[in-house]
């Protein structure tokens, strides 16, 4: 049974070209051929994986290999735009100017749904905080389905049975073309450079992430970052103790996670650590009380919820050095409250790809905190730039190198962390494959 309403905005009489085949292309492209809507699918890929799958499910695909053309996007009604592909490239932007209709897979997915929706975006701290709402709602005993971003395509969460709430992780590649969701209560938890490489300026990324509050009934946002806001009515948060934010932190001989002046749980209580997860709780703490999940049920998951694997993930202790994989801080902010969130000397490997931020923001964490950096991957020449005169830094060709390397500065009371401030594209498919290298090759030092 699908968790949808009839719903006339789905149109079966015109031609979907469902743009990338990857993760949420396989998923749109099920959605519509299951329904016998007339879709063909297009990818720069020759044989992506999730066309055999197609295949097998499908007695006819129409599937081209290589660039988008003319011939297929003047056949198409709608394109249904993968995140990973731009919609700024020229070929969807003549068609959109064309009169073309161009959405994404979340699109489709709030034409259809009709149970409330959670939608949370940010810089950082989103799998976090959407995953740990979703905690919460499971412990008050409702049925709910987590994903978007974070891995299960939206659409796919339809096919789960008797859904009570849909908790989603939304970029902001998926929030440019989507336009119909009315989300219960939408979060934008935080704001720093990322994905300029896909943006015209930071100012531009950012009017795209408070996309998130369109249409929404309560919105969320954090009264540490003034750009997150919406308008009066927002229900804040706030590390500050001081401030008026609704849910912060207050200070009783230890900090706890408050909702006004009433503490609801001190934060060496937590099940997970640092700074920012403070921040992540408080926010996860708004979103369930607006959706009048029991105080009770959100206590009980702050306290059970030990984080998700690649963030600040504890790795090993090996002669007194501690090992951390955060392969997920994939910007600057990240990587910066990655390093604050460490309570010993760092020895840092970074790298990878920057998607065009300043990492010279970075400097300042950098001195302070960090023994020494070790850079990999296609951009470590810029990033040696930006750090130069901080702190040491030297170069690796590998992981298996800087973890090596690492384990030879390190000292006993040392932190060898992997916070690379960068996607992982250049030398991984993905930055799970980054944290499992990393975690792989200090396993393997740990047995010498
Ligand atoms: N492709 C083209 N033409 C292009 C670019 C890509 O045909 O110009 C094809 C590729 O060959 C590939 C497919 O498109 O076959 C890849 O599509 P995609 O990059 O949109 O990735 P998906 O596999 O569909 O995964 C997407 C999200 N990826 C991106 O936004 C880049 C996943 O987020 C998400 O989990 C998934 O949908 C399910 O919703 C990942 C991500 O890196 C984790 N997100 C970014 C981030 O968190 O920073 C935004
Ligand atoms: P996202 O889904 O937005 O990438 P995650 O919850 O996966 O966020 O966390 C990714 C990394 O971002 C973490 O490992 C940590 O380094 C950093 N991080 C998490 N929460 C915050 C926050 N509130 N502020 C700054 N950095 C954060």
């Amino acid at each position: 049974m699908f968790n949808v309403k009839p719903q006339p905005t789905i149109l079966p009489d015109v031609n979907y070209l469902v743009v990338g085949l990857g993760l949420s292309g396989y998923s749109s492209a099920r959605f519509l051929l299951r329904r016998g809507y007339r879709c063909r699918l297009q990818d720069t890929r020759d044989l992506p994986a999730n066309l055999i799958s197609l295949r097998e499910e499908f007695d006819t695909i129409e599937f081209e290999a290589g660039p988008l053309n003319d011939e297929m996007t003047a056949w198409a009604d709608v394109l249904v735009v993968s995140p990973g592909v731009s919609v700024r490239q020229k070929m969807i932007q003549q068609a959109a100017d064309s009169g073309k209709t161009v959405l994404g897979d979340i699109e489709l997915f709030a034409r259809m749904v009709d149970k409330p929706v959670v939608a949370i975006t940010g810089s950082n701290g989103k799998s976090t905080v959407t995953t740990l709402v979703g905690e919460m709602i499971r412990l008050d005993q409702h049925a709910v389905a987590v994903g978007g971003n974070l891995g299960t395509p939206a659409l796919d969460l339809l096919e789960q049975e008797e859904v009570d709430y849909y908790v989603l992780e939304l970029s902001s590649y998926q929030l440019e073309t989507t336009s119909s969701l009315s989300p219960r209560v939408a979060a934008l938890l935080n704001l720093c450079e990322d994905h300029l490489d896909r943006y015209s300026s930071y100012a531009d990324y950012v009017a795209t992430k408070l996309l998130v509050y369109r249409n929404a009934e309560t919105c969320v946002s954090n009264l540490d970052d003034e750009m997150t806001r919406h308008d009066a009515k927002d229900v804040s948060f706030s590390l500050d103790p001081h401030s008026d934010a609704e849910f912060r932190l207050v200070e009783d001989g230890a900090y706890w996670l408050a909702h006004r002046n009433e503490p609801w749980l001190p934060v060496d209580r937590l099940g997970i650590s640092g700074r920012h997860n403070w921040a992540n709780a408080l926010a996860a703490m708004a979103i369930a009380n607006r959706l009048g999940i029991s105080r009770e049920a959100i206590v009980s998951a702050l306290q059970e919820f030990r984080g998700i694997a690649h963030r600040s993930q504890w790795v090993a202790e090996i002669d007194g050095v501690e090992w951390i994989n955060d392969s997920k801080a994939t910007n600057v902010g990240a990587a910066q409250a990655s390093i604050a969130g460490r309570d010993r000397p760092v020895i840092l490997i970074a790298g990878g790809l920057s998607k065009g931020a300043d990492m010279s923001l970075m400097f300042d964490s950098i001195q302070q905190k960090v023994k020494c950096v070790l850079l990999l991957g296609a951009d470590a020449e810029r990033l040696q730039q930006a750090w130069q005169g901080a702190t040491a830094i030297e170069r690796v060709d590998t992981m298996r190198a800087a973890v090596e390397r690492a384990r030879q500065i390190a000292r006993a009371g040392d932190c060898v962390l992997l916070a690379p401030a960068c996607a992982s594209f250049d030398m991984y498919s993905k930055f799970e494959a980054r944290g499992d290298d990393f975690m792989q090759s200090v396993l393997e030092l740990a047995d010498v």
